[in-house]
């Protein structure tokens, strides 16, 4: 499947000559990384390149090659390609989503297993790490990688496993990651540019929000209801499901945060064989098995009592070995 799609990707790329990027809104480096790399890629094939995204480049991400070129704003014009990357539908793309209709080609890239199959070709693998190793493939078979094409999929890479940490991490990840290394990628700069963001406030407010973890089902089901989120423009959820993770008994982790009066954002977490994304997607979300999110138009504590009952499901009597 993965040689067939990849030919046909190929082919599209050899027959056209304008290209559109872009990726999901609350850009990571997964998104960033898969984007930044193609562009490369279609630049050394002389390709007219231009990505858009719906948010600002996270200053995290400030470090990875080419980043000023990404456009927020798109005109109405014609190209003959659109690469959509890291999206399970293409409403994720957020405001980049009605530019796709100007393109006479919209190409699906992704590893979600939520993926809806949006676009003319579609190639989805929820068996990939990240969209960013899909890109290595397709990089690979065309024969280019350099220096500035493998720090942008090793940040992809490295991301969306949690540091080669997650379930989602295998041999092959590794091997890949091995090749990425030749090309001089400095895995602790990286890690520093992308994680060591907090400044002194934000480890206070970690700290006074995770002083309210609760636990349900023989503390199997952990959970955080956070009422003044504070909306920081890099992600303090995943350094509170990183501090989560080093609970012994859980099997899934929930972050709720208030957005507003009627409104809940809620993050799913899977360290067992709960799979997240069915539960994400129940709620009108998605994701993947071990990673979800969804948001509901309930305030936080109705949120909180719906979701933890239906998650109990999961959990309860099951065997959830991990
Ligand atoms: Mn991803």
């Amino acid at each position: 499947m993965r040689k067939t799609k990849i030919n046909k990707i190929i082919a599209i790329i050899k027959n056209n000559n304008t290209f559109l990027i872009t990726a999901h809104m609350n850009l990571e480096g997964d998104a960033l990384g898969s984007e930044l790399s193609l562009y490369l890629l279609l630049k050394k094939l002389n390709k007219r390149v231009t990505i858009y995204n719906h948010d600002l480049t996270p200053d995290a991400y400030k470090f990875l090659p080419k980043h000023k070129l990404i456009k927020n704003n798109p005109k109405k014009n014609k190209v003959d390609v659109a690469f959509v990357l890291d999206c399970s539908d293409s409403s994720r793309a957020g405001r980049i989503e009605n530019k796709l209709s100007d393109a006479n080609i919209v190409v699906n890239i992704d590893h979600h297993i939520s993926n809806t199959f949006f676009g003319d070709l579609n190639w989805v693998e929820p068996e990939m790490s990240s969209a960013s190793e899909m890109i290595y493939h397709l990089a690979k078979k065309i024969k280019i990688i350099n220096k500035n094409i493998a720090l942008c999929l090793y940040t992809g890479i490295f991301t969306d496993t949690g540091g080669f940490t997650y379930a989602n991490t295998n041999s092959n990840t590794h091997k890949i990651i091995a090749e990425l290394m030749t090309f001089d990628v400095k895995p602790h700069l990286i890690d520093k540019e992308i994680y060591s963001l907090c400044v002194p406030d934000d480890i206070r407010f970690i700290s006074r929000s995770i002083q309210k973890l609760k636990f349900v089902s023989n503390q199997k089901i952990c959970w955080l209801a956070i009422s003044r989120w504070q909306e920081k423009e890099y992600d303090l959820t995943e350094i509170i499901f990183s501090i989560m993770r080093l609970l012994k008994t859980p099997d899934v982790f929930v972050v709720f945060k208030k957005i507003n009066k009627n409104r809940t954002r809620i993050n799913f977490r899977s360290c067992s064989q709960v799979d997240v994304n069915k539960i994400a997607k129940f709620f009108g979300g998605g994701g993947h098995k071990k990673a979800s999110g969804t948001t509901l138009d309930e305030n936080l504590k109705e949120s909180e009592k719906k979701v933890i009952s239906f998650i109990k499901r999961f959990t309860d009597g099951k065997n959830t070995k991990r």
